[in-house]
């Protein structure tokens, strides 16, 4: 069993576009990409015990963003606002408020830290000016643990920004899956994590 530890007092969790469209079937589905979520329910439960805040960043685009194929980006079309491939895998435990990026067309965001809260989570539209770095700060937040989809794209940037935003930053492995556009970027992504002061568990 995957050992969770107990978070510390300064600590939140960080989940990270745990959507359908990243999930086996989805646009962008990534290999074993549900395996995160009995995981991360996990994590999600241990924080939740302790008190300590939880948040979801989700990829939130239009339907002509920049990173699309279409557009001149990478990607197939993925995540647009209000889809069912835009919205959490159904067995995530969703319990803390949700953080919403990439959702301007010319705007690409990989990183949870371009999330903006979304106080109300069942209205398609942009979000509120709240980011997620002053949110977590007016929490008394200095540690974030983080995991999700995909380790070399979103996961690593959020990692790499909360860093650069003065938190300490914990890689969670066995929580995060890779899409590996390139083989071998997986591990190139948490190298630069670990370069960055990140830890990983
Ligand atoms: C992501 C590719 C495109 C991610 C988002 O969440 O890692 N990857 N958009
Ligand atoms: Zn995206």
């Amino acid at each position: 069993m995957h050992a969770v530890v107990t978070p510390e007092a300064d600590a939140a969790l960080i989940v990270v576009d745990v959507q359908n469209d990243f999930c086996p079937g989805g646009a962008l589905g990534v290999d074993e990409g549900d395996a995160v979520v009995p995981v991360l329910n996990q994590w999600i439960e241990a924080f939740r015990r302790a008190g300590r805040p939880v948040v979801y960043t989700q990829d939130w685009h239009p339907a002509d963003h920049a990173s699309f194929k279409e557009q001149g980006g990478i990607w197939p079309v993925h995540c647009v606002q209000g889809t069912d491939g835009a919205a959490f895998h159904p067995d995530l435990k969703v319990d803390g408020h949700v953080f919403r990026k990439a959702f301007a067309s010319d705007k690409e965001g990989y990183s949870g830290f371009d999330g903006y809260l979304a106080e109300d989570p069942d209205a398609a539209g942009p979000p509120s000016d709240v980011d997620l770095a002053s949110w977590l700060k007016q929490q008394g937040v200095r540690k974030v643990y983080v995991g999700g989809l995909t380790t070399d794209y979103c996961v690593r940037a959020t990692v790499l920004d909360a860093i650069k935003n003065g938190f300490e930053a914990v890689f969670i492995a066995a929580a995060s899956r890779p899409v590996n556009v390139e083989p071998g970027d997986e591990e190139k992504a948490i190298e630069d994590m670990k370069a960055a002061g990140a830890r990983v568990v």
